[in-house]
């Protein structure tokens, strides 16, 4: 489905005026006749021009129905990875609301409360606006170039522009401003000077309601485009998803037939080894079977052989018998006759 809410996120050095912008937003649209919504409570904002931070969590504002306004953490160190860092995974939607934006890589304190955290919203950015403090101007903020370039990197344009403190600021530094902010490739209908309410009461002159109202307008062009190259860029991350999925599942299929060819290959062998012991063992017990047979052959014949032996020491013990009888008969005879 068409994605019809679009979500712009604030940006800029703490004490810039974000939150104040986000309440001229709210008053702009609560006091805007044909808005006929009066919706939004004020946001705090910090006390006084302090250099330490006052907001420390990001948090989503639905400004009117088609459009949502993050306020963030205060930064201006962009030299730092770790900062740029951050903020791409901001605007792609991979950091919760509820987490605090750290903007450093201090990953002592980074774990403190991870445990609390709920789930990652995953509301991404379309579009970004660089909040300025007019006082400061452009040297507040360390390597505005790479900020700017990170902004345009991950949301396909250029951020807005807003320079606050239009009260406290002469035009000559506005116009400063503006020539470097032109150096950038940022169009000056896209620069956007105010100055911003800081009480609940205070009401909006002219000039600030025409900026407001153009700078909505913007958003929503902004916006609108953003939103398409994020759904462009999920296309291209799906069809790569899918790719990769695809890849996986062809190399898990590989895997599983090598693994078939292995579990083969093995019970090929074990079989082989078996047959072969198997083998083995018929021609040990054959051999023992041949023996055995051979030895009773032995037997058989050494019997037989002892059975002739006895039978002719028997026939030749009967025949010398025989001639023994005979003898004594004989001698017996020949005594006799001799004795008559
Ligand atoms: N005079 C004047 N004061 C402003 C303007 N915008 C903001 N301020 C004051 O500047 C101070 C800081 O404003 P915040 O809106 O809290 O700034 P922030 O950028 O949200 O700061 P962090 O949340 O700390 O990052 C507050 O005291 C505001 O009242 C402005 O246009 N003119
Ligand atoms: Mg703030």
């Amino acid at each position: 489905m068409e994605n019809t809410t679009f979500c712009c996120m604030l940006v800029g050095s703490a004490g810039a005026g974000k939150s104040s912008f986000i309440n001229t937003l709210i008053k702009y649209v609560n006091t805007t006749k044909e808005s006929g919504q009066k919706m939004k409570s004020y946001i705090p904002t910090a006390k006084s021009q302090v250099m330490g931070g006052h907001t420390m969590t990001r948090e989503p504002i639905k400004l009117t129905d088609d459009l949502i306004i993050v306020d963030n953490r205060g930064w201006h160190d962009w030299n730092n990875e770790a900062a740029l860092k951050e903020l791409s995974a901001q605007i792609h939607g991979n950091r919760s609301f509820d987490d605090d934006v750290k903007w450093d890589d201090d990953s002592e304190s980074a774990t403190d409360d991870e445990s609390e955290t709920t789930l990652a919203i995953t509301d991404k950015v379309d579009c970004t606006a660089l909040v300025l403090n007019g006082i400061g101007g452009i040297d507040a903020v360390e390597n505005i170039t790479e900020l700017i370039e990170t902004c345009r990197k991950n949301t396909k344009r250029p951020p807005s522009i807003v320079i606050t403190h239009k009260d406290a600021i002469s035009d000559e530094e506005v116009k400063k401003m503006i020539v470097f902010l032109e150096s950038e490739q940022i169009d000056q209908e896209k620069i956007f000077v105010v100055k911003n309410v800081t009480s609940k009461d205070e009401s909006l002159d002219d000039n600030t309601r025409s900026c407001i109202c153009d700078f909505i307008g913007s958003c929503r062009d902004d916006g609108q485009a953003g939103a398409s190259a994020h759904r462009r860029r999920e296309n291209v991350e799906e069809k790569r998803e899918k790719k990769k999925a695809l890849v996986e599942q062809k190399e898990i299929a590989r895997i599983q037939q090598e693994l078939q060819k292995t579990k083969i290959t093995e019970a090929k062998a074990r079989l082989e080894s078996e047959t072969e012991t198997k083998k083995e063992m018929d021609s040990m017990k054959e051999a023992a079977l041949k023996r055995e047979i051979e030895s009773a052959e032995r037997l058989q014949d050494m019997s037989e052989a002892n059975r002739k032996k006895m039978n002719d020491l028997s026939l030749k013990n009967q025949s010398d018998f025989y001639e023994h009888q005979k003898i004594l008969l004989k001698e017996l005879y020949e005594g006799r006759l001799r004795k008559y």
